[in-house]
């Protein structure tokens, strides 16, 4: 047997206290670092759907690999910044997020078709256009050039104007000089502008005190995003241009993405879509009988000449530097998607 000399013997028994020690102190730290990282950075507010659905993401995955994923949920943007999500994600800092048609086209310019107001006609269009060979098509591309991978599209809703004092609104030209708030890239700043508005740029999570205070004079979002982030409090009216029927995707970093095995990406894949489902089929459910919601709380709700809206937007992209951007023939591929 080996002999342990007295003073190895004690500075061993020191090792072995400090190590009982550590894990005594630290047992969640050590088990997790075995556990995949899987990071969500999004703006969404918790009482919106697509805030709630990375809990039944988390939950699906818990179930599927039990003690697999160490997945944390950053909602309110408090991890990242609206819009710095994909570069986070390029960097290795963020696992996953749910980014937007307008993130992508900053560096897919073939993408903004889908931030053109009046392509899509509705959520049904949409989960046509999305689930056929268009989505495979352009997800693939988003795929290949960003250093994320699209997972699912989700339906975000269908974007109404939202303004802080009641006014007559029938075409565009009477939203003339209004301070229409818009995420802040040239994307989203055409579309205001394209909608007859002053283009206003702010982050989501500015909005509330921006209506509030009177910066701006009136935001656009999906109502069930209206409702979740109470916006309804700070505005008078709700004017129904159904301009833009807004998809985001749920979008995984690459670097993560790379390192699972096959199985841990179908768990993955399969807890998205659970989470998408579930956005979807009560984000359609709430806006079909919202209104009602609104008009309770004392708002004004408007419906304009959407044909005149429709004529003045998709002429405004028509003649636009965006539009060069598209691949030919997929908007008469879009339209045609019946
Ligand atoms: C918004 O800032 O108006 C917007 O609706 C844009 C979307 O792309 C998305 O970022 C969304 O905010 C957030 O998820 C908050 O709901």
């Amino acid at each position: 047997m080996t002999r342990i000399r007295p003073l190895r013997r004690s500075l061993l028994s020191v090792c072995a206290a400090a190590l009982a020690c550590c894990a005594a102190v630290f047992p969640t730290t050590a088990a997790a670092q075995t556990k995949t990282l899987l990071r969500i950075s999004t703006p969404a507010v918790p009482d919106d759907w697509h805030g709630k659905m990375w809990t039944v993401f988390k939950e699906t995955l818990d179930k599927s690999a039990p003690g697999e994923f160490d997945v944390q949920i950053n909602l309110n943007a408090t991890l990242f910044k609206q819009g710095t999500e994909p570069a986070a994600m390029a960097r290795g800092n963020l696992e996953l997020s749910s980014i937007s048609a307008f993130d992508i086209a900053k560096q897919v310019p073939e993408f903004s078709i889908f931030t053109a107001g009046y392509v899509i006609r509705d959520p049904q269009h949409q989960a046509k256009v999305f689930g056929g060979p268009i989505g495979q098509e352009m997800f693939k591309l988003a795929s290949d050039r960003m250093e994320v991978t699209l997972l699912t599209p989700i339906y975000l809703g269908t974007r109404q104007v939202n303004l802080r004092e009641v006014k007559p609104v029938r075409t565009p030209a009477d939203l003339k000089g209004v301070k229409l708030r818009m995420p802040g890239s040239k994307e989203w700043l055409f579309l205001g502008e394209a909608l007859g508005a002053t283009a206003t740029p702010l982050a989501f999570g500015e909005v509330y005190l921006g209506l509030k205070t009177g910066t701006i004079d009136g935001q656009d979002n999906p109502l069930p995003t209206v409702r979740a982030a109470k916006f309804y409090e700070v505005t008078k009216q709700l004017v129904l241009t159904n301009h833009l029927v807004d998809g985001i995707f749920i979008a995984i970093s690459d670097k993560a993405w790379k390192a699972m095995t096959p199985a841990q990406q179908a768990r993955v894949q399969a807890a998205a879509n659970a989470a998408a489902a579930f956005n979807n089929e009560n984000r359609l459910k709430e806006e079909a009988q919202i209104v009602d919601f609104f008009k309770s709380q004392g708002l004004t709700v408007t419906t304009p000449d959407v044909d005149a809206f429709r004529k003045q937007v998709q002429g405004a992209y028509a003649s636009s530097d965006i539009a060069k951007a598209w691949p030919k023939g997929l908007l008469e591929r879009i339209n045609n998607t019946k």
